[in-house]
């Protein structure tokens, strides 16, 4: 029996500030996902800092944060079956540059901190990640 699997997608401050967040709930839609829930929020660094906390001794890691919180972004969590995995393949790789054609990143990425998407990696963080911005 196959099941349905969520995961948490986030459009980034770049693609909601060139207003890019209908297009791009599109596309999650024509891939075959639903948008169970999702939020128009900002957040503050001390919470892109507790959310991104696993890059934390990574050199781009204040510059992520403060980008992640420069302005508002949608939280959304996606379902579909094999929803996380399927989410990462259509987001495209994090580079745009090394995106394949058809993904969300290689349609409106501009760089690698502006990649217009964010993405849960497995099962397990995509939980944690929905915790952290629908738990109320
Ligand atoms: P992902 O978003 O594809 O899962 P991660 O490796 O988890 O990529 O990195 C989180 C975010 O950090 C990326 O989406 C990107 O915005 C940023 N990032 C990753 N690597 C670099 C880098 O080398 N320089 C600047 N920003 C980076
Ligand atoms: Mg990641």
């Amino acid at each position: 029996m196959s099941s349905i699997e969520q995961t948490l997608s986030i459009i980034k401050p770049d693609a909601v500030e060139r207003n890019l967040d209908k297009e791009i709930k599109q596309m999650f839609i024509k891939n075959g996902f639903t948008i169970f829930k999702e939020k128009k929020i900002q957040i503050e660094k001390s919470e892109a800092e507790k959310f991104y906390k696993v890059h934390e001794t990574k050199p781009f890691y204040s510059d992520l944060c403060s980008y992640l919180s420069s302005g508002p972004i949608v939280a959304m969590i996606l379902e579909k079956e094999n929803a996380v995995i399927d989410n990462r393949k259509l987001m495209g790789a994090t580079n745009p540059k090394d995106a394949e054609d058809g993904t969300i990143r290689k349609k409106y990425g501009i760089s690698i901190d502006k990649n217009s998407v964010h993405g849960s990696d497995s099962v397990e963080n995509a939980k944690k990640e929905i915790d952290f911005f629908f738990r109320d």
